[in-house]
């Protein structure tokens, strides 16, 4: 299969700018550019599923360049429903190094940073070279600012667009970059950038959009009870990536499995099947969460996540190291570690109302210590008693978890 015709399969191609992308990215070798302002410190999995488009063209002999925004984060895109805060330049810089390091990282391709040559145009020849080649009329048409022109958009965002089209005409000018790729949402963006080529240099450029991947319900991909899957396992561990992944809704796990990972369309169609004919078993979920994970943070990683969930679900606590802990418990409630009786600790740590209660919980075998059912009503916590001399975990009935860090 072709790689058009795969990314086709894949359910990757949303907008094209003209008919010959299938015959350039079958038949030639370009170099196209893909591009992220540095509104945060880390990339999240909605930036992963839009970036790994580096790696697919690549192997299929295109040359991907990736360009941080230093100056349009500066900027800001508008976005369709309200004006961005301005981020402070020091925050800027600091986002860049953190997305750079990422993104050589994943996706081992050059980058690029939009302020090397957009910061030192003065506002005169800003107006003069690039502003005379807009037409108001034609940036007012665009979806996202024709829609904020109610609730209003300042000049600064208004003139994003202008920007993003100057950075596709310097690359098109210095690295013969004539392909621009982004997420849908970038069609206005992109388009700018192809009519700019056009009117200053006479030459075509091209350019394809992704599909922004949702849920089953239309909304954003990459977000789990508001909270956003990043990539710094700092921010979200390998162990909460792995839960977000084999949480995927059955009815989408085979898009994410053709959206984010390698697999190759033979080994998809029979996870299809799988998933068809034994859902509970999850083993599209679980190859989902093994690609996306081995990916981004190795397989070491994966494996790890692997154990604690294991651990987690069976109950064998003693099995993980107090790291796994750590990873595995961040969602659960933590408390300051001391010597106290089971019942005492049962209600400091809110598994229990009163001294009755938790008597009660203890004496029907409710209340296991670090995965050990304890019915004796005078036992004792203490440090040795913790996992590495760090933590007891203590669980309630099926899946009430406290944790006790000493
Ligand atoms: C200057 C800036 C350029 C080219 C692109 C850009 C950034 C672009 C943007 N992209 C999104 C972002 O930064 O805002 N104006 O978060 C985001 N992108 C990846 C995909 C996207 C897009 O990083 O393209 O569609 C979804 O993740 O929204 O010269």
């Amino acid at each position: 299969m072709n790689i058009y015709d795969e990314l086709v399969w894949r359910g990757l191609i949303k907008d094209e700018s003209d008919p010959k992308i299938k015959d350039i990215l079958n038949n030639e070798h370009v170099t196209f550019y893909i591009g992220t302002d540095p509104t945060g410190d880390s990339l999240h999995i909605g930036h992963f599923s839009s970036f790994l488009i580096c790696k697919r063209l690549k192997e299929a002999g295109h040359n991907p360049i990736v360009l941080v925004g230093g100056a349009t984060g500066l900027i800001g895109d508008p976005k369709p429903d309200s004006e961005r805060p301005m981020i402070s330049k020091e925050t800027v810089a600091h986002n860049i190094e953190c997305l750079k390091k990422q993104l050589v990282k994943l996706f081992d391709c050059e980058v690029v940073n939009n302020y090397d040559w957009l910061h030192d145009i003065s506002f005169i020849d800003f107006l003069r070279d690039y502003g005379k080649f807009f037409n108001v009329n034609y940036m007012l048409n665009k979806d996202i600012v024709a829609r904020r022109l109610d609730e209003g958009i300042t000049y600064t965002e208004f003139s994003y667009m202008i920007m993003q089209a100057a950075d596709f005409y310097f690359l098109n000018k210095t690295k013969n970059v004539t392909m621009q790729v982004a997420g849908q949402d970038q069609w206005g963006n992109i388009t700018a950038g192809i009519e700019l080529i056009r009117k200053k240099e006479g030459k075509e450029a091209y350019a394809f959009t992704m599909p922004l991947l949702t849920k089953s319900d239309g909304s954003k991909f990459g977000k789990t009870n508001g909270k956003a899957i990043w990539l710094d396992r700092t921010k979200t561990s390998p162990y909460e990536m792995y839960q977000f992944f084999i949480n995927s809704e059955d009815t989408k796990v085979i898009d994410y499995l053709k959206f984010l990972t390698f697999l190759s369309k033979e080994e998809i169609l029979e996870l299809e099947k799988k998933n068809n004919e034994a859902p509970h078993l999850r083993e599209a979920h679980q190859a989902l969460a093994r690609e996306v994970i081995t990916f981004i943070h190795g397989k070491e990683a994966y494996e790890e996540a692997l154990r604690i969930s294991k651990a987690l679900f069976s109950g064998d606590i003693k099995s993980l190291t107090s790291k796994e802990i750590e990873e595995g418990f961040t969602e659960f409630p933590k408390f300051e570690g001391k010597e106290f009786t089971l019942v005492d600790a049962l209600i400091e740590i809110k598994l229990a109302q009163s001294k009755r209660e938790a008597r009660e919980f203890i004496s029907n075998g409710a209340v296991l210590v670090n995965g050990e059912k304890i019915t004796d009503l005078n036992y004792l916590l203490t440090k040795d008693k913790a996992i590495d001399g760090k933590y007891i975990v203590i669980r309630r009935g099926k899946k009430l978890y406290s944790l006790i860090k000493y």
